[in-house]
Parts: C-alpha cells; structure tokens; sequence
C-alpha cells in the first residue's frame, strides 16, 4: 500500500497529521505534505472535499481513487509489513486496541483541551473543566500502564506508541503537566528517541 509516492493532506500542529509524518519519516517512505488549514475553511473546498468528505484532516491520496481518512487507519496502512505493526494476531490486536483507546478516551480531551489553548488562544481556566478531568485520567492510565514496560505493546516501538505519542507530548500545550508521571515522561524521551525528533518543550 505505501509502496509508491502518496499525498498527506493535513496541518503541521494537529497531532493526528503529525503521527502520520512521524510513521513516514521513521518508514522513509515517499510523500507530499499539502499544508491545509482548518481554521480558514480549507477543509471545506470542494477540492478537499474530494479527498475526505468528512471535511477534516488528515487525509491521504494514494492515487488509483485510493483515498483515506481517520489517521489511526493511515497508520496500519503505513505500517503494514514491518515491525511497527506486528504481525501476530494478538500483538496485532493490542495495537488495535491502544489505538481505538486513542481516539476515544485520549485524543477527545487532551487533544480538545489543547486544541482550546493552542488554536482558539484560551487560557488552561476556560477548558472545560469535565474534559480536564477526562484528560487527567488519560494520561493517569497511561502512566500506570507503562510501568516496566518500555513501549505499549511488547518490547519494541509500534504504532501505539506514535498514535498515542503525537498528542501526550504535547499535552503541555494543553495545560496539562507530566511532571508527576515519571514513566510517561520516560516513556516519552524513548519514543522521541527512537523518532529522532526533539523533545517537545
Ligand atoms: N478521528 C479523526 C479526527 C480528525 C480531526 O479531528 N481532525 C481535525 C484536526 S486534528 C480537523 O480536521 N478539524 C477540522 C474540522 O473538523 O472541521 C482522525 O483521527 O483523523
């Protein structure tokens, strides 16, 4: 599916665009990053339209009409084949599991919050206070869940870990301090480490 040259629609600040630069840079696959901005209506051309009815990013083009959305579902077409989406079926589906996990209890609240600050300029006192909540118990999970492991899933790096990295290590952004969770901050470094991206300030 990766095998050729594919276009990304999507918004260099949007965590959901930036797990799948994540996956293709680290996989050195071949792509186009076409900038599209969510906050001036670019999402609703037609042209973009075309791509993902849904009207958000990110989006891909494989070409062929093969159009995709939901960024969880680029990933497993990215990773498909090599370590970052293993290949037996349990491990597969613990995968699946963390990245349903993502986008329903994580992505909604330490995404949105930070989505408030970041995009809409609020201070952290006007995010909503329940989706704060949600958020803390987010990441509270997390941090438990990472104890003496070293990724998510197994022993080495998946897509896991970069669908649930792209948001967490920039919760900061969204009023939300790791400080207190020592093995997500951890758990962070390694997964930046292995990206070879720099830590997010
Ligand atoms: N579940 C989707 C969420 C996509 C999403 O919420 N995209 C946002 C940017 S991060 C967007 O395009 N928002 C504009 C809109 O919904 O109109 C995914 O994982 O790709």
């Amino acid at each position: 599916m990766s095998d050729g040259r594919f276009t990304l629609y999507g918004d260099r600040r949007s965590g959901n665009c930036l797990k799948i630069v994540y996956t293709a840079d680290l996989l050195g696959l071949d792509y186009r990053f076409v900038d599209v901005d969510i906050m001036t209506g670019e999402s609703r051309t037609p042209e973009f339209l075309a791509v993902n009815p849904a009207g958000q990013v990110p989006a891909v083009d494989f070409g062929g009409g093969r159009t995709l959305a939901q960024s969880n579902a680029v990933l497993v077409c990215l990773a498909e084949g090599t370590s970052l989406l293993p290949a037996d079926v349990f491990d597969r589906a613990k995968v699946l599991e963390w990245l349903f996990w993502e986008q329903y209890s994580h992505e909604p609240y330490v995404a949105v919050c930070r989505f408030q600050m970041v995009y809409e300029g609020k201070p952290a006192e006007e995010r909503e206070g329940w989706r704060v909540t949600k958020a803390e118990a987010a990441l509270d999970h997390m941090e438990r869940q990472l104890a003496g492991k070293p990724f998510l899933v197994g022993t080495r790096l998946t897509i896991a870990d970069i669908s649930l990295l792209a948001y967490t290590r920039l919760a900061g952004e969204g009023g939300f301090d790791l400080a207190g969770r020592p093995k997500l901050g951890a758990w962070i470094a390694r997964c930046e480490s292995e990206l070879g991206i720099a830590g997010a300030g």
